[in-house]
């Protein structure tokens, strides 16, 4: 079996971890959201980038799911007294990976040589694709303005009501032609990791020519819904949807990704929410979404694979 995966954001981390636990490396490739990043203190940061390949390395932090376990914080106290920029906190392992890949990307490679790089000295053998080696940057629209992603996550916690986004970049981004390779030949699944459909996968499906491009190599696309429950297990995703005024139940996040889907994942605790999902004429399946262990990435990556498995036999998708 072999995956192409979306993700960004620590639920994704979750599953793509199942993912590279479950296939062999040569058999599973992410692509990754890029709209997080941003340069900050001279440096190129890349959040989501970072999340995945700390957890695929086994050095993510535990506690708040960004950057890197067993951290200090000298460089942060030291700039503090500096009087530099320490709302985002960079530990000080953290901080080696940022220099390094602005000193990557200085030399002339592109974001995903850098990641390539960085991937391979953290001892990760599957595939770590940004969306695009051009900018895309997510924009927050508010009532009093527009936010930067950072400003808007980090800065102001997610705290200002949100009433749409926007993918600064997006118009002239080309997808990372890594991606085109890795979509052929077309693997088993496509799939989309549950992660924030709004700042985490739209902005992957905003790189022109990248929705077509999942949807025309002809492998299932299957998506594990974010919501559970009517709550999202972790991050804004759930308040972004209130403030939206869109229902935050899993087949609300289904209708949002539209008729790229072929099929969508709920949680148990979401079972009754099979049939509205069925009457969007998406093939559905009820699993334990949500991730404790490292058993339940497996699992949810294995029930994820097999799903896909049973549209790819010409089960009727309804997919147009
Ligand atoms: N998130 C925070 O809430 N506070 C931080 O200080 C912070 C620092 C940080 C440093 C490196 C990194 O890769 C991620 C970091 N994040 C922080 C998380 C980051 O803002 C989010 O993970 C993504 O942008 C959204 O998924």
């Amino acid at each position: 079996m072999k995956v192409v995966a979306l993700t960004g954001g620590i639920g994704g981390a979750k599953l793509a971890l199942g993912f590279a636990k479950a296939l062999p490396a040569q058999d599973t490739a992410f692509i990754v959201n890029t709209g997080d990043d941003f340069e900050h203190l001279g440096l190129h940061i890349s959040p989501d980038i970072d999340t995945l390949v700390y957890t695929l390395a086994g050095q993510a932090g535990l506690v708040a799911g960004w950057g890197r376990r067993g951290e200090t914080w000298q460089f942060m106290a030291a700039l503090e007294e500096l009087g530099g920029e320490t709302w985002f906190r960079l530990g000080d392992k953290d901080l080696a990976l940022h220099v390094m890949r602005k000193q990557l990307l200085a030399g002339g490679a592109t974001l995903t040589a850098a990641t390539a790089a960085i991937a391979k000295r953290l001892g990760i053998a599957t595939t770590v694709l940004p969306m695009s080696d051009d900018p895309v940057r997510t924009v927050v629209q508010t009532p009093t303005g527009a936010l930067a992603f950072q400003h808007y996550f980090v800065r102001d916690r997610c705290a200002p009501p949100v009433t749409g986004f926007a993918f600064a970049g997006s118009e002239t981004a080309r997808v990372n032609p890594r991606i085109e390779a890795a979509l052929d030949p077309a693997p088993d699944a496509i799939v989309i990791c549950p992660s924030n459909p709004f700042v985490s996968v739209d902005p992957i499906l905003s790189v022109p020519g990248l929705r077509e491009l999942l949807r025309a190599c002809g492998a299932p696309i299957v998506a594990v819904s974010p919501i559970v429950g009517g709550r999202a297990i972790k991050g804004p995703t759930a308040k972004m949807m209130r403030e939206l005024a869109i229902p935050t139940t899993a087949e609300a996040v289904a209708e949002h990704y539209g008729d790229i889907l072929d099929g969508f994942i709920v949680d148990e605790q979401d079972a009754s929410a099979a049939d509205a999902v069925r009457s969007l004429g998406l093939a559905t399946r009820v699993a334990q979404t949500v991730m404790q262990s490292l058993d339940d990435r497996t699992e949810l990556a294995r029930t994820t694979l097999d799903f896909a498995a049973s549209l790819r036999k010409g089960v009727a998708t309804g997919r147009g």
